[in-house]
């Protein structure tokens, strides 16, 4: 038959990589360029593209890549975090040796700590790693929007037989300072990098692009353990891949970047699609994006599924109201539990259980689960957080300088109203 023997090879190889590896997904950074968004929660528990949490995507491309042995460390204000993954990502089966684990920082080695950098939550867990011996472990954060086969990335890193292999994306080189930035010869092996640089080098012959660091990590498990155990006795460190780790392996040992865009899956348009969401711009933006007829990020991708915990809801309700007006939403995307009734909808996000009453408005806007939204009241280009009851009236998104004494305006204009701005926090 014409089935070839060595894309059948291929394909075994492949799940026998992702088969001994153990998958570290890195969620324990504060966010802290959310505002109040991440004031209760950490930035991968941040709800998402309507009924996700960000770190969904993440742990979905792990699941989806036949990468079944998952880590989570977790810091940063964890309840919410940790209560999502236990209820959600329990569906791991153990008598296959699949689970989602969750690695708490301050209860490991140092008790009197939590964890430093990204490299000492890896270092502080070593001994659970130990246990189940993987032959490579790939680290991940849980920050990122992106659809990506890390099976791709653990081929080419084993037959590049690099000691570590970056994944990475060339951004436009004003973007480039707030990552790790590579160069590379002309094979992809690393030659140099530098973590957040002032002068970020452009990408020869492209003097506008820069290569950067996606943070995603492999590593031969025995050689990680060799480096954090170095560098745990390196008194100056900072304990971090990005500063400490990385700059002192590229001129050692063999490291190789892996392009992103052998690597993503289901693109539309062929637009690799990655986001970092973030700021409350570029949060904004990202969900916005979804209302479009053609996004750029495909959900709807049988072969790709997105995981996550979803509570059992009736489904969305769209209802005139007692005069006769119309519930409706256009270009927006309405979640579980939601009723519309005699008021207007459009490009915009409902999560779970939110109520819009008769004659508001919602446009443009991000609408957390669990929001009630009053009668007449207008919301435009909104981020509204989780519980939050918006009075009768409230109108938001018409008079900047009036938003911004009572909430968070961003840069481009995006207003961010939590349930303590509008004084319902749980403890005023
Ligand atoms: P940053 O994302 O700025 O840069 P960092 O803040 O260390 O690096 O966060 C990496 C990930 O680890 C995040 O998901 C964060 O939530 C998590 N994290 C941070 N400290 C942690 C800790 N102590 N415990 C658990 N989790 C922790 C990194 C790289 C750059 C690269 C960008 C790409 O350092 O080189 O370009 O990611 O986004
Ligand atoms: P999420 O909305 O992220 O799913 P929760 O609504 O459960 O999670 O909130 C996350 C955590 O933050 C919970 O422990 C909750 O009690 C706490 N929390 C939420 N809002 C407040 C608040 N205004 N003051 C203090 N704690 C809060």
């Amino acid at each position: 038959s014409d089935f070839d023997q060595r894309e059948h090879g291929d394909s075994r190889f492949i799940s026998q990589l992702t088969r001994n590896t153990f998958a570290m997904v890195l969620a324990g950074g504060r966010g802290s360029r959310l505002m109040q968004l991440t004031d209760y929660r950490a930035k991968p528990a941040v709800f998402f593209a309507g009924k996700f949490r960000i770190i969904d995507f993440t742990l979905s491309n792990c699941v989806n890549s036949g990468i079944r042995r998952i880590g989570v460390a977790t810091q940063y204000k964890a309840h919410s975090l940790i209560q999502h993954i236990q209820r959600g990502w329990s569906f791991l089966d153990g008598r296959f040796d699949e689970f989602v684990q969750l690695m708490p920082a301050q209860q490991q080695i140092d008790e009197v700590q939590w964890y430093q950098g990204t490299a000492d939550a890896v270092y502080q867990n070593m001994h659970l790693l130990r246990r189940y011996h993987p032959d490579y472990v790939l680290l991940l954060s849980g920050d990122h929007i992106y659809k990506m086969d890390y099976g791709a990335m653990l081929a080419f890193h084993v037959k590049r037989q690099a000691d570590m292999t970056v994944a990475c994306i060339d951004v436009p080189i004003e973007e480039a300072k707030g990552f790790g930035v590579m160069g590379v010869d002309e094979r992809d092996r690393v030659v140099s990098f530098s973590e957040k640089p002032a002068n970020p080098a452009p990408m020869p012959g492209h003097p506008d692009r820069a290569l950067a660091s996606m943070g995603i990590y492999i590593f031969n498990t025995k050689f990680l353990f060799e480096q954090l155990i170095r560098d745990a006795a390196e008194p100056r460190s900072s304990r971090d891949f990005g500063k400490d780790i990385i700059p002192h392996i590229v001129p050692r040992y063999r490291v190789c970047a892996h392009r992103f865009v052998d690597s993503c899956v289901g693109m539309t348009d062929d637009v690799p699609y990655w986001r970092d969401v973030g700021t409350i711009d570029a949060y904004w933006e990202a969900n916005m994006e979804l209302t479009k007829v053609t996004p750029e990020l495909n959900m709807y991708d049988k072969d790709w599924p997105i995981w996550t915990y979803q509570e059992q809801l009736p489904p969305a309700k769209f209802v005139f109201d007692d005069d006769k007006r119309r519930g409706e939403a256009i270009d927006s995307l309405v979640s579980g539990g939601c009723i519309i009734s005699g008021s207007t909808v459009r490009r915009s996000l409902l999560f779970s259980n939110v109520k819009v009453h008769s004659w508001a408005t919602v446009e443009d806007s991000v609408i957390l689960p669990h929001v009630d939204i009053g009668r007449h009241a207008v919301l435009k280009r909104c981020v509204v957080d989780k519980n939050c009851r918006i009075p009768e009236g409230l109108v938001v998104g018409v008079d900047p300088a009036e938003d911004r004494r009572r909430f968070h305006v961003s840069e481009k204009g995006v207003t961010l109203i939590t349930p303590e701005m509008l004084g319902q926090g749980e403890f005023p």
